[in-house]
């Protein structure tokens, strides 16, 4: 198909050319696929869809990728060149938001109705650059002229603060593998005005709501402030999504009270939450009684929860509603007193002593599903964080381990993998991922191995010369790759990993060198206040600098901090990876999702028992993974008595005193900010709130074993096999089925 207007494309000038000419055929393509059709349908509600580029996965999952790269291949064009024309829209934080885009493909896939609903940030999370070894956050605009995005005349009008705007509604196609399309919905206003954003300062005036409300997608932050403008997004989301839904449902014919047999709303997690009153006050707008609204709304929304932390648990002063959506605040106080007639005890309450909206409880009583994103996640929710609502509603809960798509994460980014895979065992894993268990059984002979080895350091090849490219810097594609890439989080303890490399560069200069040199690869942005994440970046910066200046460790030991970490640059080092570091404290994880992308493309975890990777434990067997650290009943245990202290660690232990030391040494002084060093390590020395000294010990000699092991390349390559044979489990179309058995109940 298409092959005279793909040679037409191939045959034009410029790359330019080539992607718009690539993107048109796409759009149209899709357009003729046509739409997925059924009476009920699946809104996932996300206030972040971290799409990544869209080019080459469209193609693939149109089936005509091998075509174009053929025919670009005949005028000495390469898809890679191509790619690097298209913006990534950067329109999440992390792992919430790439779930939700790995969701949306796995949902068409599988042949399923259902749209995203989110919002049209003009610019997506902050570019990061680094000056002076410190973080420094940049505007991020990616629309273009010629883009994915299609504008709709579909508007609707929304109440902020009293006052009137209409949005408009952009729509992204979203194709299955090998099936038809649904769509993103992105909603927008026309007044938004990205000349606000000045001088490449992301600060701008957050008062002028008509202006600015889509502008920029809130960071992940820890430290919540002007955050007046996030609750104006929250609510202008839910309340176009809320009379989408509505009138979708009555052109199919629902007369509002069978609404639930049109619409099932996931809601991801508490950022859409306002989609229950918005739903319930727009129906009882339509003349239905107000516990009839309740009752509908209740029997159509299902709530994921991706964190632990109490921190990120949305709770709004209930005057801050109350200043943004005034209308929304008789159906809150309604909705909290029929919860405080009912039950006594105070955790369940929606509003709070403090008069605090706790989001989270609005979710859980009036959904009717609840569900955490992996085994021990969803277990720790039920057993402590949410045990009292686990406790009046037994059978809401239920849990749901996170997954990827295997089209962006193994068939576009490694091709050389996959091609050997379907070269194995056929086709078969591409539509149902759990074939790849047949691979271990294939490919087990030494010469399979061998090759898988070559395919491996091919892709560190290629991520070599990615790397020389894009930041100047060479590193030795002989070495191993050890990878940590994830939002800089002390939960996620980078500064753990910091602390090895410092273990590791005495112990070269004291003579004892690595076998196979180690090149250590982070990659992270930290959200803009959140002041020790940055020193995090400063410190792994610094050491960087540091073993670089320094001759007798240099050969053996280097550190990478790749810039501007997002979905493009995972496509390009995942494939690369030897090891792969998940090393959060335990329980504190939701699941993760790195964890899975690095299994699929044959690198060896080094984690603790949290999140995912307890799963993954399970399915690799002890052998093929590397786990270390105390366990989360341990941790919780010692958050309950209050009984960590991370000064009698450094005053108890010489070792761990000399580690931690070294972030105030005369050598990191000579390079870096003495002021950000100094209150990292006494924010370790006194704090550390997230345990790194605890484990510290445990990591390094588990990771000592990693790198003696890596020397045996053939039974490394045989962990590489079971680790890609077991993958399986975690492909998002598995856990699409789930949900939609479950949950949705679509088909
Ligand atoms: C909230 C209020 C105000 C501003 C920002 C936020 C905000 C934004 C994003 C809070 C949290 C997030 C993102 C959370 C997230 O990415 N969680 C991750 O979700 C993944 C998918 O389930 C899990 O795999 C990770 O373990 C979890 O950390």
């Amino acid at each position: 198909m298409y092959e005279n207007e793909i040679a037409q494309i191939a045959a034009k000038g410029s790359n330019q050319e080539v992607y718009n000419g690539l993107l048109q055929l796409a759009k149209d393509a899709m357009q003729q696929r046509g739409r997925i059709q059924g009476k009920k349908k699946i809104y996932y509600i996300s206030a972040e869809f971290l799409i990544g580029k869209l080019l080459s996965n469209n193609l693939i999952n149109l089936g005509i990728y091998d075509q174009v790269a053929e025919a670009l291949k005949s005028h000495g064009k390469s898809m890679a060149e191509i790619e690097e024309i298209e913006n990534e829209p950067s329109l999440g934080n992390g792992g919430l938001g790439r779930l939700a885009a790995c969701f949306l493909d796995s949902i068409a896939t599988l042949g399923l109705p259902g749209d995203g609903i989110g919002l049209n940030y003009h610019l997506g999370l902050f570019k990061q650059e680094f000056e002076n070894k410190l973080q420094k956050e940049v505007p991020n605009p990616w629309i273009t002229d010629k883009s994915w995005l299609r504008r709709t005349d579909v508007s609707y009008p929304v109440m902020l603060a009293g006052k009137k705007v209409n949005s408009v509604m952009y729509e992204i196609d979203v194709t299955g593998y090998d099936n038809q399309c649904n769509t993103l919905k992105l909603f927008d206003l026309d007044t938004v005005n990205d000349t606000i954003v000045q001088d490449g300062s992301i600060y701008f005036d957050k008062e002028n709501i008509s202006k600015n409300l889509t502008l920029f997608l809130y960071p992940d932050d820890s430290d919540y402030q002007g955050q007046l403008l996030r609750i104006y997004q929250q609510y202008f989301m839910v309340s176009n999504a809320a009379q989408l839904i509505i009138d979708e449902a009555c052109a199919k014919g629902s007369n509002l009270y069978d609404l639930p047999d049109y619409a099932v709303i996931q809601i991801n997690d508490t950022h859409p939450t306002m989609v229950i009153p918005e739903m319930i006050r727009l129906l009882n707008g339509r003349g239905i009684a107000m516990d009839d609204a309740i009752s509908i709304v209740s029997r159509m929304c299902a709530y994921t929860n991706h964190t632990i932390l109490a921190e990120a648990l949305e709770k709004w002063p209930l005057w801050f509603l109350d200043r943004v959506v005034p209308q929304l605040i008789p159906i809150i106080k309604m909705l909290d007193v029929k919860v405080k007639e009912k039950y006594q005890d105070e955790r369940v309450y929606i509003i709070d002593q403090e008069q605090r909206v706790h989001m989270a409880h609005i979710d859980i009583h009036y959904g009717y599903s609840v569900n955490g994103v992996a085994a021990l996640h969803t277990q720790i929710l039920e057993d402590s964080e949410l045990k009292p609502f686990k406790d009046i509603y037994p059978n809401k809960f239920n849990n749901k381990t996170n997954g990827i798509t295997f089209r962006r994460w193994l068939l576009h980014c490694n091709h050389e993998l996959a091609a050997f895979i379907t070269d194995k065992i056929g086709e078969g894993y591409k539509k149902d991922a759990k074939e790849l268990e047949k691979l271990e059984a294939a490919a087990g002979n030494a010469a399979d191995l061998k090759k898988l080895l070559e395919i491996k350091s091919g892709k560190k090849a290629e991520f070599k010369k990615y790397l020389q490219q894009k930041e100047g810097v060479t590193v030795n594609e002989n070495s191993i790759f050890d990878v940590q890439v994830k939002r800089l989080h002390e939960y996620k303890r980078q500064q753990m990993n910091a602390l090895y490399i410092i273990y590791k560069y005495m112990q070269i200069k004291a003579g004892k060198k690595p076998e196979t040199p180690i090149t250590m690869f982070f990659g992270a942005k930290a959200a803009p206040a959140y002041t020790i994440a940055k020193d995090i970046i400063h410190l792994i910066i610094c050491l960087s600098e540091v073993i670089k200046n320094d001759p007798d460790v240099s050969p053996y030991l280097q550190v990478v901090m790749l810039e501007n970490y997002n979905v493009t640059y995972a496509e390009k080092v995942i494939p690369a990876a030897d090891i792969s570091e998940q090393i959060s404290l335990a329980s504190k994880e939701a699941s993760g999702t790195g964890n899975m992308k690095f299994m699929l493309n044959g690198a060896v975890t080094l984690g603790t028992e949290d999140g995912a990777n307890v799963e993954i434990h399970q399915f690799v067997g002890d052998d093929n993974i590397y786990i270390f650290g105390e366990s989360s009943d341990a941790v919780i245990e010692h958050y309950a008595k209050s009984d960590y202290s991370s000064e009698k660690f450094y005053d108890d232990d010489e070792e761990i005193a000399k580690l931690v030391d070294f972030i105030i040494s005369k050598e990191m002084f000579a390079v870096g900010d003495k002021k950000s060093l100094i209150r990292l390590y006494m924010e370790l020395v006194t704090k550390d709130w997230f345990m790194t000294l605890l484990d510290i010990k445990d990591y390094i000699k588990v990771k000592e074993q990693v790198f003696a092991d890596y020397e045996n390349r053939g039974e490394w390559a045989k962990k590489m096999l079971v680790n890609i044979s077991k993958a399986g489990f975690f492909s998002s179309d598995r856990t699409i089925e789930q949900y939609n058995n479950d949950i949705w109940k679509l088909k």
